[in-house]
């Protein structure tokens, strides 16, 4: 029955299927089946061309578009992030922006001010054009001293001391021409009521002049001379030769300091010269005459070792500037202490050293004993404030400390006077 019967497919029949039954029903669907088989195929057959060209197509694509250039799942977060390190720079950019308009406005601002005081020079430009088509003047007072001496046709002004003897009575600015000499120069003299005319040839007084200089700057002459004293020089060791050395008759010469209490000495010395350049302009004396001031240029003893004393003595010393050491030292005296002086191994009186205002320095600050120093008065590590070194015929030293009857320094004893050289 039915009910006892597996009826897979209603097309065996409604009994149970027999082997004829099945074999009918394969029969039947056999023949619908190949059909529908060749038809898959013929579809397969398509399917397949289709997908030949398909992978083609794709093949070419590929080679279009490398797979680098393919989208990456990530993609969206690195534009997310480029996109916020675009909107940062532009924040930055947008601040930089601000800061160079504020600098821009500053820059006009100076443009602006500069502008202004580019028109004020051109309008002193112009004042300076005028005044310099001025014909020029002299506004330093050059005194003439009276009544010249002509020697041999030529003319000839030793020393202050001649200018003074001619009735001259007025310190200030003469031309000299002592008999070496080339031409006639200035030179500042020191000329009092008494009538003793000084040549002064070194002036420190608040230290507007550089003495560290050179051999050629020494030899030459440095600084101002001023009508009135005022600045400071070195006249020139040239100079000072030509004047020392064109007669017998010695010179005397006369160191004057102030320190910085306002306090003034002095110290003289008798038959001073100045040597030549060939013997490295040599200073000598015959003997210190005196003064409260004392005699430093003998040398001084620092007690710092044995023969201090000789090493720092100044008499028939060589001059020495940082360019040229004709010192007694194996370093270099002039260029360690910054001056141009008649050094030893160095020194005890130091009038061309450094200056220090107000007067106190130490070897801490310094590293050496560079200052303006006459160690006979105050010691080393003391810079004088003043100083000036003055020279005068001897023997006129002596008639105008007679005549002032000055107590003040000079204790000249009558035996030791060279009167064979008097005038
Ligand atoms: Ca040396």
């Amino acid at each position: 029955t039915q009910d006892n019967c597996c009826i897979l497919d209603e097309r065996f029949g409604s009994y149970c299927p027999t082997t004829c039954g099945i074999a009918d029903f394969l029969s039947d669907y056999h023949t619908s089946v190949d059909r529908d088989l060749q038809t898959i195929e013929k579809l397969l057959q398509q399917i397949d061309n289709s997908t030949v060209v398909t992978e083609q197509v794709i093949h070419h694509i590929r080679n279009i578009y490398p797979e680098e250039k393919q989208v990456h799942p990530n993609l969206i977060d690195d534009l997310i992030k480029k996109s916020r390190k675009i909107v940062e720079e532009f924040i930055r950019y947008d601040a930089t922006i601000q800061m160079l308009y504020f600098i821009s406005r500053q820059l006009t601002d100076m443009y602006i001010l500069n502008n202004n005081k580019i028109t004020q020079l051109k309008e002193k430009i112009v004042q300076l054009e005028v005044k310099c088509l001025e014909p020029c003047k002299d506004t330093v007072q050059i005194l003439e001293a009276t009544g010249k001496v002509m020697l041999m046709g030529i003319l000839f002004i030793a020393d202050c001391q001649d200018i003074a003897n001619k009735g001259v009575r007025k310190s200030g600015l003469y031309f000299i021409k002592p008999l070496k000499a080339k031409e006639q120069f200035l030179v500042y003299c020191e000329i009092d009521t008494l009538g003793n005319g000084w040549t002064v040839f070194q002036r420190r007084l608040d230290g507007s002049e550089d003495f560290n200089k050179n051999w050629v700057q020494y030899k030459e002459g440095f600084g101002h001379l001023s009508p009135d004293d005022q600045t400071e020089f070195w006249l020139g060791n040239e100079k000072i030769n030509v004047i020392t050395h064109q007669s017998p008759i010695p010179y005397a010469l006369r160191i004057e300091l102030e320190d910085w209490d306002g306090q003034k000495r002095t110290a003289d010395y008798a038959m001073f010269k100045v040597g030549t350049e060939n013997d490295k302009f040599r200073m000598t004396y015959g003997y210190y005459i005196g003064g409260d001031a004392g005699d430093a240029f003998d040398g001084v003893d620092f007690g710092m070792q044995p023969g201090d004393k000789a090493f720092t003595s100044h008499n028939a010393m060589q001059f020495s500037t940082f360019d040229n050491d004709n010192d007694r030292y194996e370093g270099n005296c002039a260029e360690q202490d910054g001056s141009g002086w008649w050094m030893n191994r160095c020194h005890a009186g130091h009038l061309n050293g450094k200056y220090y205002p107000g007067g106190r320095y130490s070897e801490k600050d310094s590293g050496t004993d560079n200052g303006i120093i006459w160690a006979t008065w105050h010691n080393k590590w003391y810079s004088l404030k003043k100083t000036s070194m003055k020279i005068i015929p001897f023997p006129r030293l002596l008639i105008g400390e007679g005549q002032q009857q000055s107590g003040s320094v000079k204790q000249v004893g009558s035996d030791a006077l060279p009167v064979d050289d008097a005038q």
